[in-house]
This record gives structure tokens, sequence and C-alpha cells, in this order.
């Protein structure tokens, strides 16, 4: 039989997403060398982004989620640039190919990596891990709304941004989120609102989830409200295994809990279309850092991570292990960013990475 090959696409996009892109492919070459012709990864870089709109007056071609679908996924960097409003960019890349491409589920991953020091873990609890599941197509990113632009500049603007929440849309975000839980050692859902305060959507949204746990007897559930959520995150770490949230409140404690495991510069993540009938889409949980972008400082596991996701995706499971271990072997022995209080450069940490894929 022929050996897999996977069509990739790679979107750096803008400011360190560059940086980190060019460290995960370099990993996932490496990784691919070591397989001696087990399976094949062929990409393609598309130079979207701020630059690109700069030149053509959009993020993307016309076409560009026509010349994507082809691929199996795609690897991306981080949006936004100071050129740029952050909307439009947001909207006209990012967005753009998770809400097309229908990647209504993003597993954001909270990890503690050995060496790195976070401000939750006590001497005797080495094993906080949790998972932050985001509905990834409605609820607040829904981009429904409007302002009456007619009054701008004299005082009496209105705006309007709708939250969309249906219960097909909670529902099967829910029940990704139930089966994932299956999967762990601690089988608990955690559900996130604030339905006290927003009592159409976010009150389907509780609604749908009790209905959905009752198919899961097994899993034990808590419903929270997102200020709480957010205590619990500090001061109850222990007691999340996978949390389940709307866009918007995902979003932020995602940033929270990757900040609690020592940087965002961790964080892995992965759009996914569940149902395959569109690529999904793997990038690093951080923006594009203009600060520190083209520096070669910022921290590549948020992004190397994504790629064993992706790996994960394709099928070539014992290859994500490889790559989660050798990150864990690396933070182990102090080749760190500054981000997580080291010393060393990108290059280092992904040349480490690289060096411990035997480890
Ligand atoms: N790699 C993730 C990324 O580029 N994020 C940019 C950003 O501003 N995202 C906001 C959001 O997706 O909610």
């Amino acid at each position: 039989m022929d050996a897999p090959r996977f069509r990739i696409a790679a979107i750096p996009a803008d400011g360190v997403g560059r940086e980190v892109v060019a460290a995960g492919r370099a990993v996932l070459d490496a990784v691919e060398l070591s397989a001696a012709g087990r399976f094949a990864l062929a990409w393609e870089e598309f130079p979207w982004g701020s630059d690109y709109y700069a030149e053509h007056g959009a993020m993307m071609p016309e076409d560009g989620l026509t010349t994507l679908q082809g691929f199996d996924a795609i690897y991306f960097g981080a949006v936004g640039w100071p050129t740029v409003p952050d909307h439009v960019s947001l909207w006209g890349l990012r967005l753009r190919v998770c809400q097309n491409f229908d990647q209504w589920a993003n597993i954001r991953p909270v990890n503690f990596l050995p060496g790195v020091t976070s401000p939750l873990r006590k001497a005797d609890d080495t094993d906080l891990d949790w998972v932050v599941v985001r509905e990834n197509s409605e609820g607040e990113y829904a981009g429904i709304g409007g302002r009456n632009l007619a009054a701008r500049g004299r005082g009496g603007e209105v705006a309007v941004q709708s939250a969309l929440f249906t219960e097909v849309g909670c529902e099967r975000i829910m029940r990704l989120a139930f089966d994932l839980a299956r999967t762990r050692a601690r089988k608990k859902v955690s559900s996130v609102t604030k339905s006290n305060a927003q009592q159409y959507g976010m009150v389907l949204w509780d609604e749908t989830f009790q209905r959905v746990a009752a198919d899961y007897p097994d899993v034990e559930t808590e419903s929270v409200l997102v200020d709480a959520m957010s205590a619990k995150f500090v001061l109850h770490p222990e007691d999340l295994s996978v949390v389940v949230a709307s866009n918007l409140h995902a979003d932020i404690l995602s940033d929270l809990g990757s900040a609690l495991a020592g940087s965002l510069g961790l964080a892995a993540s992965a759009n996914l279309n569940p149902e395959r009938r569109f690529p999904s889409m793997f990038e690093p949980v951080h923006g594009s850092a203009p600060d520190i972008a083209g520096r070669g400082v910022c921290n590549p596991i948020g992004a190397i991570g994504s790629a064993a996701m992706m790996l994960d995706h394709l099928g070539l499971h014992d290859e994500a292990k490889t790559v989660n271990r050798a990150i864990e072997a690396t933070t182990a022995q102090g080749v760190k960013t500054r981000d997580v209080g080291g010393t060393a450069d990108t290059a280092e940490v992904t040349e480490a990475i690289i060096a411990n894929l035997g480890a």
C-alpha cells in the first residue's frame, strides 16, 4: 500500500505567526524524515495576512477558500497587525476560514509542562491539565449587528452586537465535550455561561446542557457562571477537566488558563470540522505579538503543540505523541524562551525539540 501523503496549507500570516509556523514546519520536517517514507507531508504556503491586505485590499484572495478546500489540513500562525484594524484582519482571514469551513469546535488544552513555573502549581500537584472546548461558529462571534454610521462624529452613535445561540450549535459542541470527557481520567464537563444576566441565548445553552448531560450519566457535570469560573481557574484548577463555553467566554478563559500554566506562548489549539467535510485548522492560541515580532525570541511551543494536534487529526497518533514528549523533554531540560523564565531564543527551543524527538 502507498504511504499516505497529506496536503498541508501553511498560512503564517502576521507578526510572530511567521516565526512559529517556520518552527512548527521544521519540527514536522524532522518527524517526516525519521518516519522514513511511512507518510509524507506536501506543503504549500500562502502569503495571506496584513501585508497582503496592504497590496490587495483583502486579507486573502476571493477564491482563497476554494484553494484551501483541497487540503487535508491548514497550519496557521497568527493574525493582526497595527496597519489593519483588528476586526478587519480577524474577520478577513481567521474567522473567514473558521466560519466558512464550519470549524465549529475549537479545542484548547491547558498544558502544564515540566520545568515551567506556574503560579498555580504546588509542589504536590503536578498533574493539572484541563481542556477548554470553545464553540467556534456562533455565539458572540455570529457577526450580527450594525451601527448607525449616519450619526458618527456627533456623539449619538448607537451600535448593536447580537449573539446567536442555536440548539443545534449548542448541542453539537456539548456532545463533543462529553465525548472528550469520557476519554479522560476525570470524567467531568463544566459548562460556562452568564445566564443569570443573559436570559435568552445562555438559558437555551443551560437547558441544552442539562438535556445532553442526561445521555452521559457516567460523566460528572456542573454549570458555572463565567465570573465564578474565572475564580475557579485560579483557586480550584484541580477540579477541572473539560470546560465547554461559548465563543467569547471560551476565548477569554483559555487565555487565562494558558497564562496560569505559564505563558500564552505555550497554548496549542485545533479548529475542527468534525464531519471532515472541510479542512480543519491548527494554530497557536496566541496572536501576532507585534511588540516582539521579528526578533526571534517568541515561544514556538504553542505552534509546535498545534502541529502535534494536526498529526493526531491526520491519524498519525504515535508521531503526535513523539512531538509532545519532545516538548516536555525540552522544557524539563530548562531550554525555554523568556516568557517562561528562560534565556533561549525561538531557534534554540525549536532545535532542542527536534533533538528530543527520539527522547
Ligand atoms: N493564532 C490565533 C490568532 O491569530 N488570534 C488572533 C485573534 O485576535 N483572535 C481573536 C479570536 O479569535 O477571538
